[in-house]
């Protein structure tokens, strides 16, 4: 799925590089592209990560139900199977796990076996270091951190991947890193791709589980509540690949 788009690159309060330091510049790219960032160099800031759904609410705000307190202490000896594990792929069942877990801690997963598994989002990875590349390539010698303006959404589609569909579907992405050109001209990139997801459960989304009875829709506000009562508690699911 291409997409158009323009991306800018803006050069701004480039602090390192003495006769470099005063210039902004910005060029502007207009290209079909996977990968919706827009490059900022000169800055290590990263782009503000914001949930794409409104989430289940106010966590610990409404009496705790005996359907939920049972459903909460008997999940995590399920999830935990290797069977579960197996069935719905260890990101889904172990996302879903740390839910449990109600400490709202961040959840590390792997983007470099999302890229693997996902075909699309290779594609997606790629175009960013592509992107990153030229970029580069428009500099002039000296040492530039980099970072993105914004942290664009994806989503991984259940026909890609029931796994990644399940533990992160739609996500955000940025790019951090540093760029160094050295006066021959030669080119060094340090990069790093993130990808940052709230996992949370929006109310009146259904989400079809396979199970052994066939494939039901769980409304997701049947999930939210767990966090509402206390029982299960929201988090971000990170995790970076190096380019
Ligand atoms: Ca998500």
């Amino acid at each position: 799925m291409m997409r158009h788009l323009i991306s800018i690159m803006a050069i701004a309060g480039l602090n390192s590089c003495g006769s470099h330091s005063t210039r902004r510049e910005s060029v502007a790219q207009s290209k079909d592209r996977f990968c919706k960032l827009s490059i900022v160099v000169g800055s290590s800031v990263r782009p503000e990560l914001v949930p794409p759904g409104p989430g289940a609410g106010k966590w610990n705000s409404e009496p705790k139900t005996m359907d939920n307190i049972i459903l909460a202490k008997m999940a995590p000896g399920y999830l935990q199977q290797p069977s579960t594990i197996q069935q719905y792929g260890e990101e889904a069942a172990g996302t879903f796990n740390h839910y449990f877990d109600n400490n709202g801690l961040d959840y590390k997963v792997n983007p470099a076996k999302l890229i693997h598994d996902v075909p699309r989002i290779k594609s997606l990875f790629d175009d960013c270091q592509q992107l990153v590349t030229e970029t580069a390539r428009g500099l002039q010698d000296g040492h530039y951190p980099f970072t993105t303006a914004k942290a664009p959404v994806d989503v991984v589609k259940r026909e890609e991947s029931k796994n990644w569909y399940l533990a992160v579907n739609g996500f955000s992405y940025y790019v951090t890193g540093e760029i160094d050109v050295s006066s021959s001209g030669e080119v060094k990139i340090s990069g790093l791709w993130h990808l940052w997801d709230f996992y949370d459960w929006d109310p009146g989304v259904k989400v079809p589980i396979d199970t052994p009875m066939g494939t039901i829709k769980v409304d997701q506000d049947r999930i939210g509540q767990l966090h509402r009562q206390g029982l299960a508690k929201e988090f971000a699911t990170v995790g970076s690949v190096v380019f």
